[in-house]
């Protein structure tokens, strides 16, 4: 038995993990589809008054199965790609789905999740040109936007914890290099950040982490992952050698076969939540 375990161990888990403060967990088939018969969360979509942007902005929010007022919660912002909008998830990666399911097993801290349109502008829809320098550029604008407008609406209209440790940012792609660049940015906002196959917005390693030592001190979970056929790789390879280099403690997982698409993404999401929120070691 010891052996089979062994033979598990070094075949299908440790060879994601090249360096890291937790062992990443495999992915079960059936973590994405639906189950009628386990209690499911709730989506809403909210609209929240941007002065960043000086619209209004929608975003959508997943809570829990047992969501209750009584409690306050931590909350995950999750960010889309270039080619998607605050529904991109929810239509293709379907979190709500994969957590309901880890839910329905307790194995996942219950938390507020936030879908919100990264690209801060007043048209901020997916379509003409998606790689029109405006648009990019409102990917980095939306940084002002989640500091000073949606957290504020979050923090007032829910009931969830406030402080950094209760904050976590993931993304994939452009999304990925938003909550690089604005976690570790933001270090006294948000304790927990991952990047998924995060794309050419991710800041270069010493603008992204120019002091070590505090993103060591501050950091809960520093997650970089990407498929080893997704064309954008470098991204991710370069950050990973930084932080090795200077001896910041995060996962970094290729994903052998993987490709720049939403089955990476899932299984990234379904692996990074069920670290959110409780002990590191
Ligand atoms: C680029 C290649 C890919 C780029 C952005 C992406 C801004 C983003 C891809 C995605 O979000 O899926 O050159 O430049």
């Amino acid at each position: 038995m010891k052996l089979l375990r062994l033979i598990f161990l070094f075949t299908t888990i440790l060879p994601f993990v090249c360096s890291g403060q937790s062992a990443v967990l495999p992915v079960p088939a059936g973590f994405d589809i639906l189950q009628e018969n386990i209690p499911h969360g709730k989506i809403d979509t909210i609209v929240y008054h941007s002065k960043t942007v000086g619209s209004d902005r929608r975003a959508l929010v997943y809570t829990p199965p047992g969501y209750s007022p009584d409690n306050k919660y931590p909350v995950l912002y999750l960010f889309h790609g270039i080619g998607g909008d605050e529904k991109e998830w929810f239509n293709q990666g379907k979190p709500q789905l994969i957590l309901d399911n880890l839910y329905a097993e307790n194995k996942v801290e219950p938390m507020l999740v936030v879908l919100p349109n990264g690209r801060a502008m007043k048209d901020d829809r997916a379509t003409g040109n998606i790689m029109a320098p405006d648009k990019v550029e409102a990917f980095a604008t939306f940084e002002q936007d989640l500091l000073n407008d949606l957290i504020p609406y979050i923090e007032k209209d829910y009931p969830v914890l406030t402080n950094r440790e209760n904050r976590a940012l993931a993304g994939l792609s452009m999304g990925g290099g938003q909550s690089l660049n604005f976690g570790l940015g933001n270090l006294d906002t948000f304790a927990w950040v991952g990047g998924f196959s995060s794309a050419p917005n991710t800041k270069a390693p010493e603008e992204l982490v120019p002091d070590p030592e505090l993103a060591k001190k501050q950091l809960k979970l520093l997650w970089v992952s990407c498929g080893d056929n997704d064309g954008l790789i470098g991204f991710s390879q370069r950050t990973h050698d930084y932080l090795e280099a200077h001896n910041v403690p995060h996962i970094y997982q290729v994903i052998p076969g993987g490709y720049h698409d939403f089955k990476v993404w899932k299984q990234n999401l379904y692996q990074f939540s069920q670290l959110l929120f409780k002990p590191v070691d």
